[in-house]
């Protein structure tokens, strides 16, 4: 077996800049806040592998059941000669659908996106191994803006998984939606997972789970600002915080500092005062209805053209055509 080809898009530099120019954005904005893409460094992606073990956590499972249960009659729907996933990470999900797609023999090559090397390298590695059929492409870049980067294939899928969608404003929703579809020729696929709306307690939980994990995956965000841009952020300062709001039909996740002080990001050369209290937003994930994933879905020109969700109705996974 080759070594599967990694391109890389998006350095250690560029990711250095971003986060320089996020945080330096966010906490000087009032209300602060911070953007998610910053939880996953080697801890906090350890951190969300066990939220998704949580008896809390539905999602993951929620979504992998829709795929045990429809990876084949995707397969055949689409005859994907190529299929990109987004956001890949572990890709975990990803080998659901590259085995159906084995079963239909149409798939050539599997291209994975992360803005994480160290994660792309290792599923990559893995994938080529169990699927030596295929060309296995990764890409290290930034989901949001590195998508005229993929390459031109043929008769393509995209993948975009595990609700991450959810973590984009909807006007960042919007652009990306419509950045996919700009990617792609008319007949070519979008496969979308998006986690639906619920019982609030039943999503809160979600985020707010017994032992904490969640807890810590947020105040990891804090520890990757001191690693990186020799901040003094103290985590067991700032209590975790989600809250469900009603009206966008979205969860927030907050730090909340628990006494008035003074952080220093000496990277920024930045002062940032808290008061006792202050909340900073660390991210926020959408929960959707089917009838609002159609109507963004079509904003962005894409039809819906079939829509499953697991049996309990936690979850719904979208595909739709460009
Ligand atoms: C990465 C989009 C699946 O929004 O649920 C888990 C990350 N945040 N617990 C989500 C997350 C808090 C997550 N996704």
């Amino acid at each position: 077996m080759s070594e599967p080809e990694l391109i890389v898009h998006f350095t250690e530099a560029d990711a250095a800049r971003q986060l320089r120019e996020d945080a330096r954005a966010g906490l000087t904005d009032s209300p602060k806040w911070l953007s998610p893409k910053w939880f996953y460094d080697a801890a906090g992606s350890e951190l969300f592998e066990r939220i998704t073990e949580l008896p809390e956590y539905y999602q993951t499972r929620a979504e992998h059941e829709i795929l045990r249960r429809h990876a084949v009659e995707i397969a055949e729907l689409t005859g994907a000669a190529t299929l990109v996933e987004l956001g890949s990470g572990s890709s975990e999900k990803t080998r659901l659908l590259l085995e159906a797609l084995r079963k239909t023999e149409t798939l050539r090559e599997f291209v994975p996106l992360d803005v994480s090397e160290s994660a792309l390298r290792a599923a990559t590695t893995a994938i080529a191994v169990d699927h030596p059929e295929l060309t296995v492409r990764g890409v290290v870049g930034d989901f949001t803006t590195e998508l005229a980067a993929l390459r031109a294939g043929t008769g393509r899928m995209v993948a975009f998984l595990g609700g991450t969608i959810g973590n984009l404003l909807p006007s960042e929703r919007a652009e990306f939606l419509a950045a996919v579809r700009a990617a792609l020729r008319p007949g070519e696929w979008l496969l979308l997972g998006t986690d639906l709306v619920k019982d609030r307690q039943r999503v809160v939980r979600a985020y707010d789970d017994a032992r904490g994990v969640t807890a810590e995956f947020n105040r990891n965000v804090l520890r990757v600002l001191n690693r990186e841009l020799r901040a003094d952020f103290v985590p067991e300062d700032f209590t975790h915080v989600a809250l469900w709001n009603t009206e966008q039909e979205w969860i927030e996740m907050r730090l909340r500092a628990t006494r008035a002080m003074r952080v220093r990001v000496a990277e920024l050369d930045l002062d940032v005062d808290f008061a006792e209290g202050e909340d900073l937003r660390t991210e926020v994930s959408a929960k959707f209805r089917r009838e609002r994933v159609r109507d963004e879905l079509e904003v962005a020109g894409f039809g819906l053209h079939r829509w499953w969700t697991d049996d309990a109705g936690d979850f719904g996974l979208s595909l739709a055509v460009a």
